[in-house]
């Protein structure tokens, strides 16, 4: 008896533990959800995108960069989500990334941008959450004083504020 009701037990754990972990499969958001991911992706909690909220994106792994901008002033501390680390824990697989705003500002990049010591998706400035007055909740920026082949217009076009939606396309 007790060793039924143990390998019941088992069995359910295991099936709960691999619902988590089978390739594909992302949990679904509990907070608001400030990005969505479609497109050639193969990590989804819909249909076929992933719906992101602020909990999840941070568990991605949080980097600092510090650097300033041509919109703020002086120095300042981003912290946020590189990326590529984002797109690759999403299995996107593409050439060109379609980034749009919440003003509807969109623009298309090549997928080879996102590298590591690239474009981080910061939700966090000087130690405070980016609100969408300033910014946020997301705002790509480049490290540009950290690698200063980022001080240009091409990479200030591609500093999207109020980031909503990133489109892996073919
Ligand atoms: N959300 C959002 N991000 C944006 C834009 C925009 O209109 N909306 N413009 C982009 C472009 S084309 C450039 S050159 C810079 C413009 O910054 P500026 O308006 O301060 O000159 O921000 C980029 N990021
Ligand atoms: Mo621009």
């Amino acid at each position: 008896m007790g060793w039924v009701r143990a390998t019941v037990l088992a069995w359910s754990l295991t099936g709960a533990a691999m619902a988590q972990t089978a390739p594909g499969a992302l949990p679904a958001p509990t907070g608001q959800v400030i990005l969505t991911v479609r497109g050639v992706i193969s990590v989804t909690n819909g249909n076929t995108e992933a719906a992101l909220d602020r909990a999840m994106i941070e568990a991605m792994g949080v980097v600092t960069v510090h650097t300033g901008t041509i919109w703020t002033d002086g120095t300042s501390e981003f912290q946020g989500v590189e990326l590529s680390r984002l797109l690759a824990h999403l299995g996107a697989d593409g050439t060109t990334l379609r980034l749009t705003a919440l003003n509807d500002y969109a623009v298309d990049i090549p997928a080879t941008e996102a590298v590591e010591g690239g474009p981080v998706l910061a939700f966090r400035m000087d130690g405070k959450d980016l609100s969408p007055r300033d910014k946020g909740p997301l705002w790509m920026i480049y490290p540009y004083d950290v690698n200063t082949a980022y001080k240009n217009e091409v990479s200030y076009s591609r500093s999207v504020w109020q980031l909503s939606s990133i489109e892996v396309l073919d």
